[in-house]
């Protein structure tokens, strides 16, 4: 990365460092060396499309909802979670991509969405741990990134956080309720959590050492707290939780250590979190497809909305 930054004016560079280093936001349109914006592009393009990829694993249960109380909640979630993607498309066509650029790279393979999107949805419980443990890991992250250096990046968060604390909320609902039913329901919650749990750890990115871009994301305060200290804050709040509604973590060793004031826990499968990212896991094929089939029908709403816009602005011009 040293090396990459060798093509940039250092004055300009030193200058950058110092307003970054006295926590004054980098807004769009001030001077940012080509790397910071690239890495920008990737991340905040990354979050914005496993928050709309995200929907489909709950959408999967809009139309199977066990009442109507939580069809509704579950549907305000998954437009909440579309809501965020559009936030995050918009901070990130700050940087100079429009947004089908965005969407082609997704199509084509060449941008990232968060790798638990590639596991199925088989029960109903599966929206309890979607929602205590994905969103709940996903505000761990969020939290942290609302003191991101971007602004558009920094202030999207901020509206973001509170409606996923209010998913965390829906999510350990059913989970709670599933837990005070019958045998065969708290069997379906303890599944559920056995099968999300380490997708969810994987969701922090792989360890620090191994970890790409965090050494320079955290000096250009891209990236505030690294991926490793994010996880071990998300184990020590979820483990509790599991515990009072009398679910346990499918792992022996998630034992409170009252040395490190942590809990253990044992070591991620890190062969199959790169496979999941290479396009392996069991529906990654299935997410994008539905994607690309979801935007190309969608093409004439996008066509219909621009004619109107034009005829608005051409009236406008006119009067
Ligand atoms: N999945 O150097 P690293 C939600 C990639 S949605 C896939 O540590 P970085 C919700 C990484 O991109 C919100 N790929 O990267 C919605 C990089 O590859 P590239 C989800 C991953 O960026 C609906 C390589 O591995 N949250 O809440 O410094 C329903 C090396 O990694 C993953 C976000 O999207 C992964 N898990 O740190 C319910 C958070 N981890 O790009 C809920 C936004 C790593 O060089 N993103 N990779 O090809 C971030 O905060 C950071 O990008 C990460 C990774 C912490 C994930």
């Amino acid at each position: 990365m040293a090396h990459e930054l060798e093509n940039e004016d250092p004055i300009k560079l030193a200058e950058f460092q110092a307003k970054i280093d006295a926590e004054i936001k980098i807004e769009p349109k001030d001077w940012m060396p080509e790397k910071y914006r690239q890495n920008l592009v990737r991340q905040i393009s990354q979050h914005a499309h496993s928050e709309v990829i995200g929907m489909q694993p709950e959408g999967n249960w809009v139309s199977r909802a066990p009442s109507l109380r939580s069809k509704k909640i579950l549907m305000a979630k998954i437009q909440d979670e579309g809501g965020h993607g559009l936030y995050l498309y918009c901070a990130a066509e700050t940087l100079g991509v429009t947004r089908d650029q965005y969407i082609k790279w997704l199509h084509e393979g060449k941008a990232k969405y968060a790798s638990v999107f590639n596991y199925p949805s088989p029960t109903w419980a599966d929206m309890g741990a979607i929602g205590w443990l994905v969103d709940g890991a996903a505000i761990v992250n969020q939290v942290s990134l609302q003191r991101t250096s971007y602004g558009p990046y920094a202030r999207a968060m901020v509206r973001i956080c509170m409606e996923e604390s209010f998913h965390q909320r829906q999510g350990y609902e059913i989970m709670d309720r599933l837990m005070q039913g019958s045998e065969a329901q708290r069997k379906m919650a303890q599944d559920a959590l056995d099968r999300w749990w380490w997708p969810s750890l994987m969701m922090f990115g792989p360890h620090d050492a191994d970890s790409a871009h965090s050494s320079q994301s955290m000096k250009w305060k891209i990236k505030r707290e690294s991926n490793d200290d994010l996880r071990q804050q998300f184990i020590d709040k979820t483990i509790p939780q599991a515990e009072l509604i009398g679910l346990k973590v499918p792992d022996e060793k998630a034992i409170w250590n009252p040395e490190t004031n942590h809990y253990d826990f044992s070591d991620i499968d890190w062969d199959e979190f790169w496979n999941v990212i290479k396009g392996n896991g069991p529906c990654n094929k299935q997410r994008l497809d539905h994607h690309i089939k979801a935007h190309n029908d969608g093409e004439w709403v996008r066509k219909a909305a621009q004619a109107y816009a034009m005829k608005q602005n051409n009236k406008l011009q006119t009067a």
